[in-house]
Parts: C-alpha cells; sequence; structure tokens
C-alpha cells in the first residue's frame, strides 16, 4: 500500500481514494503513486461503480511540486496520473477542501465532477511562478468557462472562492462546511443514480466557438494588458496557449501539445527561476535559527498607535482588517480627527469598489478609541510609535510609554532608519523593544521589517513576526543598523542616481533605464511624486534636489521638480532642472562625461546594491540572501522576475559585479570577493 494513499469502498460501491501527503499535498511522486495506485484498485474492481478522490490535511492538491521542477521527471509523471483519471470508465467525483490549485486544479479537471465546501478555493497561480498550467489547464479551463474568463482567471492567477466557482462552472456543487466526505460520496451515488453518459471536460467544445470567430481577441488582450504584463514571460504564453485551444478544437491533443511547447520554453527562463526562487524566499523569512516553534508567542490583543498621520493611520488600518481594536492617539483633536477622517475615507473607497460592505466599514471604524495623550495606551498589548523620525523624540516618547505601559506590552518603534537599540535604552524594559518598520502606504505594501535590538527578548521577536504574518505582511527580520535592509540597500541606488545626473545622463535618461529594466518608475520620478521637500528634510549639504527646492520646485505637487508637469500631471524633461543639476555639477567640479548607454546605467545604479546586500550578510544584519530580495521586492517593487538584488546578481555573475565595481571606484564587500573567487553564489545554493 502507498505511504501516502488510503483507499475505502463505501455502501452503493464508492471507492474513496484519500489521498495525505503533508504539508499541502504537492503532486510529487509520493502524492501521484497514491493516486494511481488507487485508481488500479478501483479501476479493476467490479465492486466499485464510482470514485471519489478527496485529500486529508489542511487542502486539496496545491498542485505540481514547485521543487521537482529542473529535476528528471519520474514516472508516473502528472500527465500519465491525469490520463489514468480522465479515461476512467466509472465517474470520478474530485472533492475538493482547503485550495485546489495549478496542477492540484488542473487534477480536478480530468474528473467527472468537481465538489467543494464553501471555504474551499480553485485557481491556476502557475503564473505566479512564471509558467503557465501545462497539465491541461489552458485547455480544460476555456472549455468550461469559457475563453475572456480564462484569460482573466490564468493571466491573473487569483484563487477563486468556491461559491465564485460555482457560479462560473469551474466546480459543479457546494458541499457541506465540514462535511466534504459525505456529500462527495452522496453526490457520487446520485451521478450513479442518474446513470447520465460520462462526459469529460476535454469533449465540451462549444464555449470556446464564439472565439473561433474572432481571431483579434488574442492580440487585443495582450495590448489591453501590456502595462501589467511588461518584463513577464508567462502571460504571453498563456494566452498564446488558450488561443491553441480555440484554434485547435476540437482536436484537443493538438491544442495540449502546444500548450507544453509552450510550457517547456517558459520552465528554464531566468524569469521563472526567479519567480519559483521567490516563492520559496517568501516562506524562508519566517525560519529564524535561533527561534524554534518551542518559543511561545504572546497574545496581542489590543493595539496602540501613536501618531495619526499617513504612516500612524495606514499602520492602525492592518489591525483594524483583522478585527483588533486600535487606541489611535495624537497630541490635538484636530490631528486626531484628520487622522480618522483619512482611515474613514479609505475604507469608504474600498466599499465604492465594492471590496468592502457599509457594516464592515462601520464594524472596522468602531474599532478605533481616539485618544489625546500617552496615558491612554496603559493597557493596551502592543504600542507602534510612528511619530516624528528624531531620535530625540523618538527617546523621550519611549521613556514615557516606559512609565505608563503595562508590563508584558511590546513597545514597537516604527522607525525607518534609527538604532532600535539606543531607542530601547531609553526604557528600562529593552528586551520588550522591537522595530516595526511599515512601508508606506503602510495598509498596502506587504513588507514588514522586523527590526531585533541586541536586547529583544526572543518571544516578542517571534510575536512581531506572526502577527506580521497575520495582518498579511511578509515579516523580514533585520538586526540593528542605518535603514535596516530595504533602506539601506536602496540608499545606494539614490545615491548613484543623484552622483550620475551630475555627468550627463539626463533624470528622464536614469528614469527610462530602471523602467526598462523592471521597475515601475524610476528614482526622479519617484522623487517628484514623494515631494523634493520631504526627500530631502533634514539634509544640510546643498544637493540638485535642496536647489530644486529653492526655487519651489517640489514635485509634482508644484507642477515642477526634475520633471515639468502638465495640468494632468504628464511630465516632460525641465529645462530649468537641467540647468540647475548643470549648476550644481559645475559648484562640485564634476565633469561631464558624454553620453552612457542604458546598461551602464543600471550597472552604475545597481551593482552597488547587491555590493550592499553583501555587507549586511556580511554584518549579520539580514539573515539570508534570500530575505534581501524579499524585502528589495515588496519593499521597493523590484522586478520580482529578476528574482531580486541578489538572485539578480548571481544571474549576472559575481566576477562581473566585482570588476563592475572597481571600475565604478567602489570597494567590493569582502563577502562578494570571497564568493566571486570561488565561483560560488549568494543564492543558487
Ligand atoms: C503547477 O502546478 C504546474 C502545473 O500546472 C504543470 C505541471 C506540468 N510544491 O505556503 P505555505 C510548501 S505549479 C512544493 O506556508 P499555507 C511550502 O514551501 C504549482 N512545495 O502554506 C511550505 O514549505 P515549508 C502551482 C510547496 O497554508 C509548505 O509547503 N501551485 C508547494 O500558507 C507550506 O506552504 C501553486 O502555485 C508546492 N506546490 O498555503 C500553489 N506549495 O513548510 C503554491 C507549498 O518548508 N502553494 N509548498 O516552508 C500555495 O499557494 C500555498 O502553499 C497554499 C498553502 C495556499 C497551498
Amino acid at each position: 500500500m502507498s505511504e501516502a494513499g488510503s483507499y475505502v469502498i463505501e455502501e452503493g460501491g464508492i471507492g474513496v481514494i484519500t489521498v495525505d501527503n503533508p504539508p499541502v499535498n504537492a503532486l510529487g511522486i509520493k502524492t501521484r503513486l497514491a493516486i494511481a495506485e488507487g485508481f488500479e484498485r478501483f479501476g479493476g474492481d467490479d465492486a466499485v461503480k464510482a470514485i471519489v478522490l478527496i485529500c486529508g490535511g489542511r487542502t486539496f492538491f496545491a498542485g505540481a511540486d514547485i521543487s521537482e521542477f529542473g529535476r528528471p521527471p519520474q514516472s508516473p509523471v502528472l500527465h500519465e496520473v491525469m490520463r489514468i483519471i480522465e479515461d476512467s470508465s466509472k465517474p470520478v467525483v474530485a472533492a475538493i477542501h482547503g485550495t485546489a490549485l495549478g496542477g492540484g486544479y488542473e487534477l480536478s479537471l480530468v474528473c467527472h465532477y468537481r465538489i467543494a465546501v464553501p471555504s474551499a478555493m480553485v485557481g491556476l497561480p502557475e503564473v505566479n511562478l512564471g509558467l503557465l498550467p501545462g497539465a491541461g489547464g489552458t485547455q480544460r479551463l476555456p472549455r468550461i468557462v469559457g475563453v475572456e474568463a480564462a484569460l482573466d482567471i490564468i493571466t491573473g492567477g487569483k484563487p477563486i472562492k468556491a461559491k465564485q466557482a460555482l457560479h462560473l462552472g469551474m466546480i459543479d456543487a457546494l458541499a457541506e462546511e465540514g462535511k466534504l466526505r459525505e456529500d462527495a460520496i452522496a453526490f457520487a451515488r446520485r451521478i450513479l443514480a442518474e446513470g447520465k453518459p460520462l462526459l469529460r471536460v476535454r469533449d465540451r467544445n462549444e464555449k470556446l466557438e464564439g472565439a473561433k470567430g474572432n481571431p483579434g481577441l488574442f492580440d487585443d488582450y495582450l495590448k489591453k494588458n501590456a502595462r501589467a504584463f511588461r518584463g513577464f514571460k508567462a502571460p504571453t504564453n498563456i494566452v498564446r496557449a488558450i488561443q491553441a485551444a480555440v484554434d485547435t478544437a476540437p482536436d484537443f491533443e493538438a491544442g495540449s501539445r502546444r500548450e507544453t511547447e509552450l510550457f517547456r520554453e517558459l520552465e528554464p527562463s531566468t524569469e521563472s527561476q526567479a519567480q519559483r526562487y521567490y516563492f520559496f524566499a517568501e516562506r524562508e523569512t519566517a525560519k529564524i535559527p535561533d527561534i524554534g516553534k518551542d518559543v511561545p508567542t504572546l497574545p496581542i490583543q489590543t493595539v496602540g498607535v501613536i501618531g495619526a498621520g499617513t504612516m500612524g493611520g495606514g499602520i492602525a488600518m492592518n489591525f483594524l482588517n483583522i478585527g483588533v481594536p486600535v487606541t489611535l492617539m495624537e497630541m490635538s483633536q484636530e490631528a486626531l480627527d484628520r487622522g480618522i477622517a483619512v482611515i474613514r475615507r479609505n475604507y469608504e473607497s474600498a466599499a465604492k469598489k465594492g471590496r468592502l460592505t457599509q457594516d464592515q466599514v462601520e464594524q472596522r471604524m468602531a474599532l478605533i478609541t481616539p485618544a489625546i495623550g500617552l496615558e491612554a495606551l496603559s493597557q493596551v498589548d502592543l504600542v507602534i510609535e510612528a511619530v516624528f523620525e528624531e531620535m530625540g523624540v523618538k527617546k523621550d516618547v519611549f521613556a514615557k510609554l516606559d512609565g505608563i505601559c503595562k508590563q508584558g506590552a511590546i513597545l514597537a518603534s516604527n522607525t525607518s532608519f534609527l538604532d532600535v537599540d539606543e531607542i530601547a535604552a531609553a526604557t528600562s524594559r529593552p528586551e520588550w523593544v522591537v522595530g516595526l518598520h511599515f512601508f508606506s502606504p503602510a495598509n498596502v505594501m506587504r513588507l514588514l521589517e522586523v527590526v531585533r535590538g541586541d536586547k529583544t527578548s526572543k518571544e516578542v521577536v517571534a510575536t512581531a513576526m506572526a502577527l506580521g504574518k497575520k495582518i498579511g505582511k511578509v515579516p523580514v527580520l533585520s538586526r540593528v543598523c542605518f535603514g535596516f535592509i530595504a533602506n539601506r540597500i536602496m540608499a545606494k541606488r539614490s545615491a548613484e542616481a543623484s552622483a550620475i545626473i551630475l555627468e550627463g545622463p539626463s533624470p528622464q535618461q536614469v528614469d527610462k533605464a530602471l523602467y526598462d529594466y523592471g521597475f515601475a518608475m524610476g528614482p526622479f520620478q519617484m522623487n517628484d511624486l514623494v515631494g523634493l521637500d520631504v526627500i530631502g528634510r533634514g539634509s544640510t549639504e546643498r544637493s540638485v534636489a535642496g536647489d530644486l527646492v529653492k526655487l519651489d520646485r517640489l514635485g509634482q505637487k508644484k507642477n515642477g521638480g526634475y520633471y515639468d508637469y502638465d495640468e494632468n500631471r504628464k511630465a516632460t524633461p525641465s529645462p530649468v532642472a537641467a540647468q540647475v543639476i548643470a549648476d550644481f555639477a559645475q559648484f562640485k567640479g564634476v565633469e561631464n562625461k558624454g553620453p552612457q548607454s542604458d546598461a551602464d546605467i543600471v550597472a552604475r545604479l545597481l551593482y552597488p546594491v547587491v555590493n550592499e546586500g553583501a555587507k549586511l550578510l556580511e554584518e549579520g544584519i539580514a539573515l539570508r540572501a534570500s530575505d534581501i530580495d524579499v524585502a528589495a521586492i515588496l519593499g521597493y517593487n523590484w522586478p520580482v522576475y529578476t528574482g531580486g538584488p541578489m538572485f539578480w546578481g548571481d544571474t549576472i555573475g559575481l566576477p562581473k559585479i566585482v570588476e563592475g565595481l572597481k571600475a565604478l571606484g567602489i570597494e567590493p564587500s569582502n563577502l562578494l570577493l570571497e564568493k566571486a573567487a570561488a565561483g560560488t553564489s549568494f543564492t543558487r545554493g
């Protein structure tokens, strides 16, 4: 008997195959063997009239085993298992709980029927791994939901809730929550009683017919989504595979062959390797070598947020969203009212878009306790301070909190640069102090840096990491240093950007080079958006940004910064800014070096980021290279299909990075030099 399968025949001749391969029933070799064995047993057993395929543990099959990609295939491969199921002369019912994703959902599509509990989700998320659903998903899904819905579902990659899936035709019936097995067996008995001929998804061609007469549909779809698909390889291949389903119908095999070709193009691509690496990297962040499962986490039932400005308000929303009451504290009634109004406005706008009901808006708003003064925070389990970024101010707040907050409360600072140990030293309980660095907008950005001070207790770190996950963030652990992980590495990019425009390349060329690399916008567009007064705040040294501010060119809000803006905020190169840059270059005595290629600009701005990442590892600030990549991707929208700075550095080749840094006059870190000399890498094992 297979290790992962159990096989029972229930009354009425219903053979139940239960597969249980923790943690998520990924379709690795063990799982495939368990399914194949079940079908072999029940297929040849006359006592079995219909088959139910169900999973144990927390979920239905979570897809192909991602760790098997790029390795030699072991028989039976997924396609072979699927063929056995689809060719079954006995009706097969897939019984879905948890998530049926990727190959898992595709496997359910070779069953004759799909039944799911209301809490289940189904979907084809392969696009997030730089792949396409290569086990028939691009051929079968359009046959049941239609071509346009299939395009959105597969290129979007988002899981779909059971009720919506039923509406779309992705599943056939809903089971009662907690009664999946019984309901699936009852469903199978009904099918037998009805005695209808078995219908395979592959033979249903009617939903493809509309698209056959509309050959422009696929090109139009790619054009319409060009911005969202930019830089990714998988969406185009997905669209072409669905197109093949239409073009080749009713010849299912021909369409499938095309799907396989398009899948094989993607699998070895750097983009897909990077996205698969990222999948595991995101999960790896939770693992802290000296903090095991034995370290208890503390219950956080109430939160206090100090500061109701943009940051504080955004932070508060994270907790309101999961039903945790927040005491929102400000120094004046006016600031408090303003902050609460902004939170309400955000929720109302989500409600307008249909993402929340009005009741949910009111429930969340009702969880806010407005407060003036720190005394209101005496009983909360966690305080997050989001006040002005200045050490004196922070220390003062923490010293006061120390006198006010109950023992056992976690005291967190949302500082983005400052020394958490120094802040902690302002209290008599540094082991309770931690950094919780949110990225703006704090209710949207998924990165949360958890900053572990020298004295922060393990329980506090474990609690902060678990809490981060609970509010939907990806917590990345950092030790204390100026700027922590994401801001520290990206500050190198900013410094090089500011320097290179003195040497010839214009802000627009630099922005374009980085846009083409895959960033949503370049550093100068970003500065103009945020406001040059905000960017340069606290800096006393003369700079281009400072000179622009003196001319009241604060960025988009003043219709001019590095760029000029028209009334629709459309940017054009600015002769005034060009003059400011030229004057500043002269002041600094920097010579114009003439034109530089986009590739040179990318190297100049991003090799130093790789170098700084290496330093973070050397200094023990970041636990692992993949944490740095996650921080850059989630905190700064570094394009995920490059894998982040460290994975990208490995792709370029570390010797080349070292050479490039030296040519720029930048000292490579020791770790980088060692790895380059040894021919090893940061991320490739
Ligand atoms: C595919 O199917 C291709 C086919 O179309 C074509 C083939 C020809 N493989 O996320 P969690 C691990 S592509 C291997 O923390 P949750 C994960 O690394 C696949 N391992 O749990 C983690 O390990 P560890 C398409 C996997 O409850 C552990 O399981 N499918 C896989 O928060 C727990 O994971 C997908 O893209 C896998 N497929 O969420 C779905 N999945 O404990 C990917 C998970 O060592 N999976 N692991 O850190 C998910 O989205 C989530 O894991 C899921 C559960 C929602 C299922």
